[in-house]
């Protein structure tokens, strides 16, 4: 088995990054890119990600946000990685319909997340408080995850991130609530399956506040002089583990007041 020179080489990037978009659209999923290159770097799974957002921009999609991930303790649990990431967000990645159809996806998981929506522009290294300030609305999300890895399998941090963060699709209820209305930290996030309840918790297992994975958000991206723009929709991360999704269940988030109950009838 090669290894792989660190870091990757241009063409080495484009070439990965065209492989894990062929495995998305034929729904064909493939090896970890560590099995080939075992030196893979964050940077480079960066580099990855960005050549595959390019080549969806390429087929007419828009980037609308940003998705934070790994950023609540039983996320770090569940996948064994311990450090948060971030993935790109697509108008073509957004679901509206509550009839969600299965087969466009490999092997699909569920998650349950609080969303923001910005109102200015967020660049650099903001505090709290001006990430609050930049906040135009914030409401409840599910995730749809997929994997473009055999089983679904979490090898490291540098896959995942090269996988786009195991982005898929999301589902977000109005994002009209004023941000300094309520506490972001006492969101009841519960998720049932045809009625019974599988998962809950409160926002404030999000980095303890989902606050900071905006800030997070923020600060790793300054990290390559970009930034989040107004208008952006940023995913949070997931407050709880993901669910498998089957085709015939009833996805419901129901979040306390004044979020509303988000539906997802799988088929
Ligand atoms: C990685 C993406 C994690 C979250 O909300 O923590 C994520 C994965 O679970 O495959 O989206
Ligand atoms: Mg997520």
């Amino acid at each position: 088995m090669p290894l792989s020179p660190i870091p990757l080489t241009p063409d080495k990037i484009t070439l990965l990054a065209g492989i894990l978009h062929e495995s998305r659209i034929k729904k064909l999923p493939i090896d970890k890119i560590t099995k080939e290159y075992p030196g893979l770097t964050i940077e480079d799974a960066y580099k990855i990600q960005a050549e595959g957002i390019k080549l969806r921009q390429e087929d007419g999609e828009k980037i609308v946000g940003y998705k934070m991930g790994l950023t609540s303790r039983a996320k770090m649990e569940q996948v064994g990685l311990k450090t948060p990431i971030y993935g790109l967000l697509t108008n073509k990645m957004q679901v509206s319909d509550p009839d969600f159809d299965l087969t466009q996806n490999i092997h699909p998981k569920i998650e349950p997340e609080i969303a923001f929506e910005l109102k200015e522009d967020l660049y650099g290294t903001p505090n709290l408080e001006q990430c609050l300030d930049a906040i135009k609305g914030v409401g409840v999300a599910l995730e749809i995850l997929d994997s473009r890895f055999i089983g679904f399998k979490y090898f490291s941090l540098p896959d995942v991130i090269a996988d786009n963060a195991s982005s898929s699709r999301f589902f977000v209820g109005p994002l009209t609530i004023d941000p300094k209305s309520i506490d972001l930290t006492q969101i009841k996030l519960s998720i049932y399956e045809n009625n019974a309840l599988k998962e809950e918790a409160l926002s404030s297992a999000i980095l303890g506040n989902p606050l900071e994975s905006l800030k997070e958000c923020v600060h790793l991206l300054n990290r390559s002089n970009q930034g989040l723009p107004k208008g952006a929709i940023i995913l949070s991360g997931a407050a709880t583990v993901a669910l498998e999704l089957k085709a015939g269940i009833t996805i419901q988030l129901k979040a306390s007041q004044p979020f509303e109950t988000l539906s997802l009838k799988i088929g």
